[in-house]
């Protein structure tokens, strides 16, 4: 097992200690309790820092690790113009919900001013501030492929992964010997843990579209695969339905699962109490062997707030 690095900084569970922020946002707007305030409209000004990992934008200079705060700007500027609300906490609360949206964002603070509220005597500003947190559920994400670049495929997998959550640790990568159908090329298999405030369903279904948007073609069950998303574990839920099963209902034999899993989160237990280590250890004669992967996190990628608790 290789050994577990930290790698960003944290201030409090489940949060990263870097933010950004986008301050002096000037909306015009119908929000009041007034007649005249509806009618007439007025500026707003609206203040919003968030609270996300950007140690992966800092490494690879690319847009898409981050949140592109144009963009931001613009849908808070679209959601705040676009309603008539009475209250500017109304406001500051939306704007908040807007930003949770993005399942990176661990936290978010919104400040609203309205600096020309009809207010009797002289002032200079008045404003809100709203501070929203998601926690989240820790859920735990297997990854495998033996189709095409194997190394390519578990980095791309990984851009799309981090949409769907806030990536806390990730484990290394694995080469393991194919299990069920033995006659198949050799697997890149690894796990990645996020924390997520996706419900388990959606969480299944986002992590099928990142697989068919990355190429894959369903082929005979346990075969050769382009990349493979599987929810091992949801918090300490079990879930039987028709579109998800959680915990994975075969990844207590898998020890191209364990492995990969007590490395990533040496905590997890099973729904039903058993910690997956002893489970790992319960497992025999099925080869795995950690590889190097450029561009994969890296081995052992650990946040800080990796440790928090469900
Ligand atoms: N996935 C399977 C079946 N067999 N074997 C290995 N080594 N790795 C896998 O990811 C894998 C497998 C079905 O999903
Ligand atoms: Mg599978
Ligand atoms: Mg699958």
């Amino acid at each position: 097992m290789s050994e577990v690095l930290i790698t960003s900084g944290g201030t409090a569970p489940g949060e990263s200690g870097d933010s950004i922020t986008l301050k002096g946002l000037r909306i015009e707007a119908h929000h009041g309790v007034l007649a005249e305030e509806r009618r007439e409209g007025q500026p707003f000004v609206v203040d919003v820092t968030l609270w996300m990992d950007l140690s992966e934008a800092g490494e690879h200079d690319e847009l898409a690790a981050t949140i592109d705060y144009g963009k931001l700007a613009t849908e808070i500027h679209r959601r705040v113009s676009g309603e008539r609300w009475n209250l500017i906490e109304k406001v500051a609360e939306r704007v908040a919900r807007l930003v949770l949206e993005d399942g990176r964002v661990s936290r978010v603070a919104v400040t609203v001013h309205k600096p020309r509220a009809p207010i009797d005597v002289e002032f200079e500003d008045v404003s809100v501030t709203v501070v929203r947190s998601s926690h989240g559920t820790r859920a735990a994400i297997a990854l495998g492929t033996n189709l095409g670049d194997r190394a390519a495929n578990l980095v791309n997998a990984m851009e799309g992964i981090r949409l769907v959550g806030r990536v806390v640790a990730s484990s290394s990568v694995y080469e393991t010997a194919p299990q069920g159908v033995v006659d198949q090329e050799h697997f890149y298999n690894a796990v990645v843990l996020v924390d997520t405030d996706l419900d388990p369903v959606e969480l299944v279904g986002r992590l099928l579209d990142i697989e068919r948007e990355m190429g894959r073609v369903r082929g005979p069950r346990w075969g050769p695969r382009l990349i493979d998303l599987d929810l091992i574990l949801y918090g300490d839920r079990t879930i039987r339905t028709p579109s998800v099963e959680v915990p994975h209902p075969r990844y207590r034999q898998r020890r191209f699962v364990l492995e990969p899993l007590v490395e990533a989160w040496p905590d997890a237990r099973d729904p039903d109490g058993t910690p997956v280590a002893d489970l790992l250890e319960a497992v025999s004669g099925q080869g795995v062997a950690p590889v190097t992967v450029p561009g994969w996190p890296h081995a052992g990628h650990r946040s800080r707030s990796a440790d928090a608790p469900n």
